[in-house]
């Protein structure tokens, strides 16, 4: 697989075949797509741009800077260094910022339910009593509603906080994550405050030195995963219900030919789980049938689409650069967006067909889309409107093609809790059987692969990486649009442990799950930093996230999002690998992103061009790891007779693993 970049280069390859039937049908002719966009600009990315060292910070620029040349710092004196740096936490900044503003919507969804409005419930009460223990919440003899209600005003305070005490939830990570945090002045105190700081200090001439504009990079990012990613996942979690596994589908093929087809896409849940109600209503039903329509059938694209697929099984037929393809469909009838993630190009490929695409949140609104503002306070009745358009829309539709080849089964809804009960059962619930696994060597750790698509490269790159791991026997965990691209791979199906190594193959075959873990969307990050914790808590494997043989990745990393997640997680003692950072253009700066940041936090960035080198880097972090912990003692060697020779029969994963060149001791 050539991996080509944006540009000159010209068009990267669409693997997936259901994708690729679509854009081949006459109806999609007319439709261009970002594909098609990457080809026609024809020209390399600019090179200030991608390097980092473009600064419009102040009115005296905007200033290109060239590292070492001293004609070109910026007119105030900033250098490529400072710049970059101050570029990268904006984008820190920017990235926390969208999982921040998502959390708190769904922290406000969360006390008006505790308050007994709207169609949501609390589902998970157990949750909900462990959740209001971090907060300090008296749970004992108390209703179910007046804890719901103190927990959600107690996690509301948490972005405004002013004084100079640590957010909540840092006291769930282990002691020595949290000295080092205290050591270096990172731990976070209020969510949004953070964001606030982080844009005051890259403002012209107030922070410019680029280890301490980390410093506060840092302690941004770490607001966001332990402080509103957390905050959403987990009280999502208890309102809608905390994942648990479920076969689903994913895949353009989850369309139907006779009912309403209706695309969910965005990222905040509250929207999406009103309609989920709506749709199963019988006057909504009875609205489509009088269309003509058997029924309706709502599907999710990006991250909306996990929410509602990790919950309810509800199939997503689209991953973010799927978004303009499900529509050259033709059989869409209404394309619902809440926020990030959705493309402005969707409104012109509807154009193409019968689709209306309809936002729904006053914070993003789009010129040619049907705006229906969402009401929280009305959710289903505010559903049903929006149901109502798409539903009148049916009669309208004419040619349309859906792939039929397909139909992509995932085993998806791994929370961590379901991890625990998995791995340890129900009577002994814990990592104690993970870790033990890890220690023994059958699996020789675990790597997240998280993140987006992006139609810079091919899109086969998640799963190119994950086979090399899972083969290599690393456990896979995975969020976001690299999740559904990996159910597109087939790699989310239990029958996907015929590409693992034999003794990572041996564990899920036992316990009979898939070797990719669908972990969720991209504010579950969050039940990662939760899995890595509990993995140290149980012991075994250090006394610290950095001590862990586990590694992270967002090979095809987009959004700014991304970048924050990432620095979450080398700031909590994870390594994590991109294929590429806008940092390159300041020399000090990236060697400290890349090698610098090892001293404070124990853990640093990483940057590999090709998936095999990703998938090689990680394996060999994860090879380091197990050295460092003395866990690679070799067996004593036992020579085979006859009967185990026989015994090992058709297992020929064993030795499988080797391609990467990485060592194995197990
Ligand atoms: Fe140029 Fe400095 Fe202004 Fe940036 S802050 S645009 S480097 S003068
Ligand atoms: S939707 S942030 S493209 S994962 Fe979360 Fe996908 Fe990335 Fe958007």
């Amino acid at each position: 697989m050539a991996v080509k970049r944006n540009g000159c280069e010209g068009c990267t390859d669409i693997t997936c075949a259901s994708s690729k039937q679509v854009l081949a049908q006459d109806i999609a002719k007319g439709v261009k797509t970002a594909y098609d966009r990457i080809k026609a600009r024809g020209m390399s990315a600019c090179l200030f741009g991608s390097g980092g060292t473009c600064c419009r910070n102040c009115n005296m620029g905007p200033c290109q800077i060239i590292d070492g040349v001293e004609e070109m710092i910026g007119v105030c004196g900033a250098t490529a260094d400072t710049v970059a740096a101050r570029n990268f936490a904006r984008i820190i900044a920017s990235g926390s910022a969208a999982h921040t503003d998502h959390a708190r919507e769904m922290v406000r969804g969360f006390l008006e339910t505790a308050k007994g409005h709207g169609p949501h419930q609390i589902k998970d009460v157990k949750k909900l009593m462990s959740l209001a223990e971090v907060f300090g919440i008296a749970t004992e003899g108390r209703e179910v509603k007046d804890v719901a209600i103190e927990l959600g005003e107690k996690a509301l305070a948490e972005f405004g906080k002013q004084d100079n005490t640590p957010i909540s939830m840092l006291k769930r990570a282990v002691p020595k994550r949290q000295a080092i945090w205290n050591k270096l002045g990172i731990a976070p105190r209020g969510i949004d405050r953070e964001i606030v700081e982080m844009m005051h200090r890259t403002h012209m001439g107030v922070d410019q030195d680029y280890e301490n504009i980390m410093l506060q990079g840092s302690r941004c990012a770490l607001s966001d995963g332990w402080g509103a990613s957390m905050l959403s996942t987990e009280l999502t979690d208890i309102m809608f219900g905390t994942p648990v596994p479920r076969r689903a589908i994913v895949d353009l093929g989850s369309l139907k030919p006779d009912q309403v087809n209706i695309c969910v896409h965005g990222h905040e849940p509250l929207l999406a789980e009103a309609l989920c109600i709506a749709a199963q209503e019988s006057d909504m039903l009875e609205m489509a049938k009088s269309q003509g329509a058997k029924g309706i059938n709502l599907v999710g694209v990006c991250c909306t689409g996990n929410e509602i697929l990790m919950r309810r099984g509800i199939p997503v037929a689209a991953g973010f650069v799927q978004q303009e393809i499900v529509l050259s469909t033709g059989a869409v009838e209404a394309m619902i967006g809440d926020v990030q993630c959705i493309m402005q190009s969707v409104v012109e490929v509807a154009k193409n067909f019968h689709t209306e695409i309809i936002t729904t949140n006053y914070r993003a609104k789009m010129a040619g889309a049907k705006h229906i503002q969402f009401e929280e306070e009305e959710a289903l009745k505010s559903a049903k409107s929006i149901l109502a358009h798409a539903i009148k829309n049916y009669k309208k539709r004419g040619k349309f093609f859906i792939p039929k080849e397909e139909k992509l089964d995932v085993v998806v809804g791994f929370s961590h809790e379901t991890i625990n009960y998995m791995l340890g059962g129900s009577f002994r619930a814990s990592y104690r059987p993970l870790n033990d696994n890890i220690i023994n060597g059958r699996i020789r750790g675990v790597a997240a692969i998280v993140g987006c698509d992006n139609f810079k490269l091919d899109d086969d790159v998640h799963e190119i990486i994950a086979r090399e791991l899972i083969k290599n026997n690393i456990l896979v965990l995975a969020t976001g649009c690299a999740a559904t691209s990996l159910g597109r791979a087939g790699l989310l199906n239990p029958a996907a442990i015929k590409y693992c190594g034999a003794s990572l193959r041996e564990v899920c075959e036992a316990v009979g799950m898939p070797p990719v873990l669908h972990m969720g969307s991209c504010v579950d990050n969050s039940r990662i930093l939760i899995a890595a914790t509990q993995m140290v808590k149980q012991g075994g494997l250090g006394d610290d996230i950095s001590d862990l043989p586990a590694i992270g990745t967002a090979p095809l990393w987009m959004s700014e999002k991304a970048v924050a997640i990432g620095q979450y997680f080398v700031a909590s003692g994870a390594q994590v690998v991109f294929q590429d950072l806008p940092t390159s253009g300041a020399k000090k700066f990236n060697k400290y992103l890349l090698e610098g940041l090892m001293g404070p936090m124990g853990a640093h960035w990483n940057v590999a061009k090709e998936p095999l080198e990703i998938a090689r880097l990680m394996i060999e972090a994860i090879e380091a790891k197990r050295e460092a912990l003395g866990i690679n003692k070799k067996k004593e060697r036992v020579l085979f007779d006859m009967e185990m020779r026989r015994d090992l029969g058709g297992n020929k994963a064993i030795g499988d693993a080797g391609c990467t060149g990485a060592t194995h001791h197990a």
